[in-house]
C-alpha cells in the first residue's frame, strides 16, 4: 500500500495561485491576506502583485466569493485558489445566508473542476473573535496558505 502526503516545498517558484478576497470585514480579511502572503513569501511564492505567480481578486463580499472561484479554477490557469472572507453574525439571519452560500460556493468549485479551492473564511460571533483568528492570537490566513501548498502538492501525486 502506499501513503500519499503533499509536501510544502513543491515547485513552489512556479506554480500559480489565485487569492480570492472580500471586501466585507477588510479590516480582517486584508490581516488574513497578509498572514496568507507571509506564509507564501516564506515557501518559496513570489506574492508581488506585478509578479507572474499570483493574482488577486477583490469582491463585494463573501457571497460573491464561490462564483469567482469557479471562473478562476475554471479557467486552467491556476494551480490553487485560495478564498479569504469573513463573515460576523449580526442580529439578523444574514449571517445564516452569507456563511451557507460562501461555504457551498467554494466546495463546488473545488469539487466541479478539481482544482484545490481553499476554503479561508472565517465565521464568528464577533468581530473581537474574527480580529483574534486574524493576527491577535493567531493569523489563520498562514494556515490557509499552507493548505494551497499541500493541496497542489498532493494532487500532483495522486494516480
Ligand atoms: N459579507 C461578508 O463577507 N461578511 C459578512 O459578515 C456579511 N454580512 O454580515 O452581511 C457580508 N455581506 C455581504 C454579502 O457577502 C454580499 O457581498 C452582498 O449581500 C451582495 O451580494
Amino acid at each position: 500500500m502506499t501513503t500519499f502526503e503533499g509536501t510544502y516545498n513543491d515547485h513552489t517558484q512556479t506554480l500559480k495561485l489565485a487569492i480570492v478576497i472580500g471586501r466585507f470585514n477588510d479590516l480582517v480579511t486584508s490581516k488574513l491576506l497578509a498572514g496568507c502572503q507571509d506564509c507564501l513569501k516564506r515557501h518559496g511564492v513570489d506574492i508581488s502583485t506585478d509578479g507572474e505567480q499570483v493574482d488577486y481578486v477583490w469582491v463585494p463580499g463573501s457571497f460573491e466569493i464561490g462564483l469567482v472561484a469557479k471562473r478562476l479554477a475554471a479557467s486552467g490557469t491556476y494551480d490553487a485558489v485560495i478564498c479569504l472572507g469573513a463573515v460576523i453574525r449580526g442580529d439578523t439571519p444574514h449571517f445564516d445566508y452569507v456563511s451557507a452560500e460562501v461555504s457551498k460556493g467554494v466546495a463546488a468549485a473545488g469539487f466541479q473542476t478539481g482544482v484545490p479551492v481553499i476554503f479561508g473564511i472565517l465565521t464568528t460571533d464577533t468581530m473581537q473573535q474574527a480580529l483574534e483568528r486574524a493576527g491577535i492570537k493567531s493569523n489563520l490566513g498562514w494556515g490557509y496558505g499552507l493548505s494551497a501548498l499541500e493541496m497542489v502538492s498532493l494532487l500532483k501525486k495522486l494516480p
